[in-house]
């Protein structure tokens, strides 16, 4: 037991006397009643322990603490050391429990006897699925190369499982978080100052003066200090422009919002980097210092004026240049957040992120108090292993396309699957990710499918994914497990534990164990020469000094920063790019045949009568991993469609009505209920992506609200960063069929 229970203080234990004894005034009746059935059980007492652990519930991975009774958790509240908490958890993240006591969740490994997507599974044992998948394995290495198997992945358990995959021969393993996410940003900033952007994002919101938002809809968007730094910026009196097509919660708090043509965010930031450098405004100190190319980039913008931007853009050329004031007057404590998930156009999406680094080299922000300082992260030690085999390229790599790509893609892989090129890939191991809603074209992941010999998926509940699966492997949730330490970035690098909180009551094992295992059935097992996870942890640990022990006590330990996280813009630096030194003219890119200096790509208009679908965050939902769990169901059950006034006059729709999308190839989504509202431009319609579950197993969720991912059929290609970009699709607005699926809207 812990001495002190930070999650208890005297003062919200007096609360919670109070809240009990208001209860006890005035009868219950008896659905009142059966909601505080739990003050009637044991579990009502005060926790017996209080264990320091870190979420899953997004990649943010906040710190936490369980108060546990027993092997039921009462609560979790956020850690008040790991930066990223800051001694609190977000609505998703107070909601974990859920998982652990959802009927629904995967409980012992299963073998598929249906066909594939039909759901239909038998219970076996670990040893067998081990034995199965080991088999399977072996005759694709057999028959075409070790380099036929892939792994996707996302999250904690994924290294380790990458281990086990790269031991037996194969470099094809890639996570939607690259290709489906912020690929451009990082290929953009990595080709301009050698360095991509960590997560969290090195934002100096404690120091800033001006915050430019891209998209970036934070408060929707919900990465918890990311929000709270956010709120305490404001409440200091720091400006904020944000520019998006609608009025989102971070534009209503914006001292200028730009209601931006969507795609267009690129001729603005032209248009600034015509002004800073026609008038010569930009951070002399940092640009004749640090950068290369200011000439070639004056030439360049000589004409992209803020008038010329207005044509484009929808915005006014006068909010443009006063968006510029802000800039100047603030500058260099201007953060610039480029946004997150960036796959938008295709290539240019590579072309904006190019711009908004450019920008931030102008304003000399970059790593400069207010703007974006320089992240340290804490060096693990590696768990000794035999030398790794040499690898065969991987997909993308032996097709010779993205060049500047910097991790596998998730879209290459699946193209390789589908067509046998640039060689076949038969076997996919799938961990933590749901590749039928976050890879758009659900038709070509399906088809993808049915090249497959083999597709074993380990998740922790029954997703669209998982009932394409041969073999089903439960996981344990995260509040059940260990994982891999995690290694915070920032300006207080620190060392994270996850540890189990509670026992797995199933038959579920944790990530590292599955890769230990099944690296063993497929003779790779001295990968993994460890007796017990501990000894993993402890070798990782060995170059830092600090102790497992203390770490399992206490959730964090903080190590030395590496570097200062400002640099002095007179300072010789060498950065990691060919020349040296930052490019705003970037040769790299010129000699692989693309455009050196960033390019506006204007999108086509919506073909008359459609809308352009975009997409976005409910701060109550990660994706369509929690639409399931009871705690946020409850609170957030489903979504909308929003849709401008004019547009809902036009087609006759009220608000709440129950209605669906159509892409112009005749695929339509779930039903949504229309939310008439003018945060959203004419021409557009917003949705939450996430929702419009079709796995039965997924009781709570299933049929409840459309999915972004049904409708996305027609995704562009980044031919640099090899991105997928989303926002390319034009849909019909429909009134919704009556159906026998569950529908909130669907009134009868
Ligand atoms: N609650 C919650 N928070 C999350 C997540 C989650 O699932 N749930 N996911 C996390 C992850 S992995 C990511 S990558 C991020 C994603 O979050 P962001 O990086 O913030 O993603 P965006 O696509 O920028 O944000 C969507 C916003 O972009 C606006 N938008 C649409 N088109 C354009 C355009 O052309 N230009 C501009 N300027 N804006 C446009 C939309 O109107 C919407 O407000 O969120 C993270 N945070
Ligand atoms: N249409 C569309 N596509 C998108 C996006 C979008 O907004 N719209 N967003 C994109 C972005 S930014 C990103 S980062 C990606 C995210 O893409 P994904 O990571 O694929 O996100 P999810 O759809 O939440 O899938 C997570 C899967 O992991 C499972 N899972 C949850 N916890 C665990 C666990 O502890 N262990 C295991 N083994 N499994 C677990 C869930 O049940 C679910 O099946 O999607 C991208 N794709
Ligand atoms: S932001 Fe929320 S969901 Fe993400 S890790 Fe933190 S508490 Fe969990
Ligand atoms: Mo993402």
């Amino acid at each position: 037991m812990r001495e002190n229970n930070p999650g208890v203080s005297r003062r919200s234990l007096l609360k919670a006397a109070g809240a009990v004894s208001a209860a006890g005034m005035t009868a219950l009746s008896a659905q009142e009643a059966d909601g505080f059935q739990l003050l009637s059980t044991p579990e009502a007492l005060p926790p017996d322990r209080s264990i320091p652990s870190f979420c899953e519930l997004c990649f943010w991975n906040c710190g936490l603490f369980a108060h546990v009774r027993r092997n039921t958790i009462l609560s979790l509240t956020g850690h008040p050391q790991y930066p990223n908490a800051k001694g609190k958890l977000c609505g998703r993240g107070n909601a974990g429990a859920g998982f652990v006591r959802d009927k629904d969740r995967l409980k012992y490994p299963m073998v598929r006897v249906g066909k594939r997507g039909e759901g239909r599974f038998e219970r076996i044992g670990w040893p067998t699925a081990y034995k199965l998948i080991a088999e399977r394995f072996g005759n694709i290495k057999a028959k075409w190369g070790a380099q036929s198997l892939a792994l996707f992945y996302h999250g904690k358990g994924g290294p380790l499982l990458r281990t086990a995959l790269v031991a037996y021969g194969s470099p094809n393993y890639a996570a939607p978080s690259y290709a489906q996410c912020k690929a451009p940003r990082d290929v953009g900033f990595k080709l301009t100052f050698g360095e991509k952007l960590t997560s969290p994002e090195p934002l100096d919101f404690d120091n800033t003066k001006l915050m430019v938002f891209f998209g970036s809809h934070l408060g929707e968007n919900a990465h918890n200090s990311q929000v709270q730094e956010f709120s305490d910026a404001l409440a200091r009196g720091a400006k904020l422009v944000v520019l998006d097509p609608r009025y989102s919660t971070a534009a209503s708090k914006a001292t200028l919002w730009l209601p931006i043509r969507p795609g267009t965010d690129t001729a603005i930031i032209l248009a600034w980097l015509h002004l800073f450098t026609a008038r010569g405004t930009y951070h002399k100190e940092f640009v004749e210092n640090q950068c290369i190319g200011l000439d070639e980039l004056a030439a360049h913008v000589k004409d992209f004026t803020p008038e010329w931007a207005a044509t484009h853009t929808g915005v006014p050329a006068e909010m443009i240049t006063a968006a510029y004031d802000l800039m100047r007057e603030a500058m260099p404590a201007v953060l610039i957040h480029p946004g997150r998930h960036v796959s938008w156009y295709g290539e240019a999406d590579t072309q904006r992120a190019r711009a908004q680094a450019i920008l931030c080299a102008l304003l000399g922000s970059f790593w400069a108090p207010g703007g974006i300082f320089r992240p340290s992260s804490p060096e693990l030690g590696d768990f000794p292993t035999p030398e790794l085999p040499d690898l065969p390229p991987h997909v993308d790599e032996a097709a010779k396309r993205y060049p500047f790509a910097l991790e596998v893609t998730t879209n290459g892989i699946r193209e390789a699957t589908r067509t046998g090129k640039p060689y076949p890939i038969k076997g996919w191991f799938v961990h933590g990710t749901n590749l039928i809603q976050s890879i758009p074209n659900v038709k070509e992941t399906v088809e993808a499918i049915g090249q497959l010999d083999t597709l074993v998926v380990c998740d922790i509940q029954p997703t669209e994914i998982t009932n394409y699966a041969d073999i089903l492997l439960p996981e344990d949730t995260y509040l059940e497990r260990y994982d891999d330490l995690a290694a915070g970035p920032g300006l207080a690098p620190y060392i994270g534990i996850r540890q189990p909180v509670v026992k797995s009551t199933h038959d579920t094992r944790p990530a590292w164990r599955i890769a230990k295992e099944l690296a063993t059935a497929l003779g790779v097992g001295d990968f993994f020469a460890f007796d017990s996870f501990d000894e993993y942890l402890a070798a990782r640990l060995a170059p830092t000094g600090v102790s497992l022990e203390k770490l399992k006590q206490d959730g964090i330990a903080f190590v030395k920063p590496k570097f200062p996280p400002y640099l002095d813009p007179a300072e010789e630096f060498h950065w990691h790019t060919p020349s040296g030194k930052v490019e705003l003219f970037s040769k790299q890119l010129e000699e692989k045949g693309f455009s050196p200096l960033p390019l506006f790509i204007p999108q086509p208009d919506p073909p008359p009568g459609t809308l352009r679908l975009l997409y976005g965050r409910s701060p109550l939902h990660t994706f369509g991993r929690t639409q399931n769990n009871d705690i946020l169901s409850d609170l957030d059950p489903t979504n909308n469609l929003w849709m401008h006034p004019d547009l809902a006059k036009q087609l006759g729709i009220e608000e709440g009505r129950c209605v669906l999308i159509e892409n112009a190839d005749g695929a339509t989504s779930g039903h949504l209920q229309a939310r008439i509202t003018s945060r959203v431009m004419p021409g557009t319609v917003y949705m939450i992506h996430g929702f419009g579950h079709t796995s039965k197993e997924l009781t709570r969720t299933y049929g409840m609200g459309g999915a972004d991912s049904e409708v996305i059929e027609r995704y562009a290609v980044d031919p640099i960063s090899g991105a997928t970009g989303m926002r390319t699709e034009f849909v019909k607005i429909k009134i919704a069929p009556r159906t026998g699926r569950r529908m909130p809207c669907d009134k009868p």
